[in-house]
């Protein structure tokens, strides 16, 4: 691959930027192997949209469909590893005074490549709760036909994710607004930017001046808005973009 061009005018705002947020998507992991929520789901998920299947009104209709379709996540995650892009960002946390990792993935990528200062604003589909009493599940059984039950009160147990229609961890929706907001340059990466409120973060960085960045194969509706559109994939152009800010 040939070593992508970055303006003067990034680099320079790299340079001199002291307070750096950034948010995530499914593209961040497109290059470990992870399908991204808009690529066609493939055997068995290939029928259902994952809105459909990400939502409480799901897991009501048919719990043991929702619980498989996670555990089939879950099961798809073992053995992927984080990518370029991922420990570039984990590098942006150790270079910069203050930078805040804001990501919608729930497959905890970021903190396997080592970055601390993580806002999993969708949770993480490692961790499992009680639906009914929320008590944290560290392990369980996977009986053949139906969902593990709460060692407390018996209910289903489910993914420590935000379904579809469920608001957000109010502790790291505030610190992720608060981030965007007093943010001097915010990345957009990996993110087709339509789900709320994260897809909203960008807009509140904007408002309050700071330069945005994009990183995406694709033009999303953020990109008429954004500063530098770095057209590609994360895993080739962070790390390029680390080694042009801080050669060595
Ligand atoms: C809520 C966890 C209060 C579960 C997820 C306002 C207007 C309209 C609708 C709403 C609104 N406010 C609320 C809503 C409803 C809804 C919403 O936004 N709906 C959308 C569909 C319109 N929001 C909610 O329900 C939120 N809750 O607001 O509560 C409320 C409730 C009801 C009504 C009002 C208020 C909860 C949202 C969270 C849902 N949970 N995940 C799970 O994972 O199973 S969302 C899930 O989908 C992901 O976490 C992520 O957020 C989203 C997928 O988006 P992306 O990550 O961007 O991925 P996508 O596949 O779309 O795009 C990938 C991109 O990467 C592409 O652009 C591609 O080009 C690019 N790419 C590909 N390869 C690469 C790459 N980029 C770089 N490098 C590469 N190699
Ligand atoms: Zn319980």
């Amino acid at each position: 691959m040939i070593a992508p061009y970055f303006s003067e005018a990034l680099i320079q705002a790299l340079h001199e930027s002291k307070r750096v947020a950034a948010l995530t998507g499914a593209g961040v992991s497109q290059e470990s192997g992870l399908r991204t929520f808009r690529d066609p789901q493939t055997g068995l998920w290939a029928q259902h949209k994952p809105e459909d299947l990400a939502s409480p009104e799901a897991f009501c209709r048919d719990p043991k469909l929702v619980w498989d379709w996670y555990a089939w996540r879950r099961e798809a995650l073992k053995g992927v590893r984080p990518n370029g892009g991922h420990y570039a960002l984990a590098e942006l946390e150790r270079r910069l005074p203050a930078f805040t990792l804001i990501t919608q993935n729930v497959d905890g990528l970021h903190r396997m490549a080592g970055s601390q200062n993580v806002l999993e604003l969708h949770g993480n589909i490692q961790r499992v709760r009680c639906s009914i009493c929320g008590t944290f599940a560290e392990d369980w059984q996977e009986p053949e036909n139906e969902v593990p039950r709460c060692e407390v009160c018996g209910g289903f147990l489910r993914p420590h994710v935000v379904w579809f229609g469920e608001t957000l961890p109010r502790a790291e929706l505030e610190t992720a607004v608060e981030a965007a907001r007093s943010s001097e340059l915010f990345f957009s990466i990996g993110t087709s930017g339509i789900v709320q409120p994260a897809a909203s973060l960008a807009y509140a960085a904007r408002n309050r001046g700071a330069k945005l960045v994009e990183i995406n194969p694709e033009p999303t509706p953020l990109t008429p808005k954004v500063d530098f559109f770095l057209q590609g994939k994360s895993g080739e152009l962070l790390p390029a973009l680390v080694r042009a800010v801080w050669a060595a």
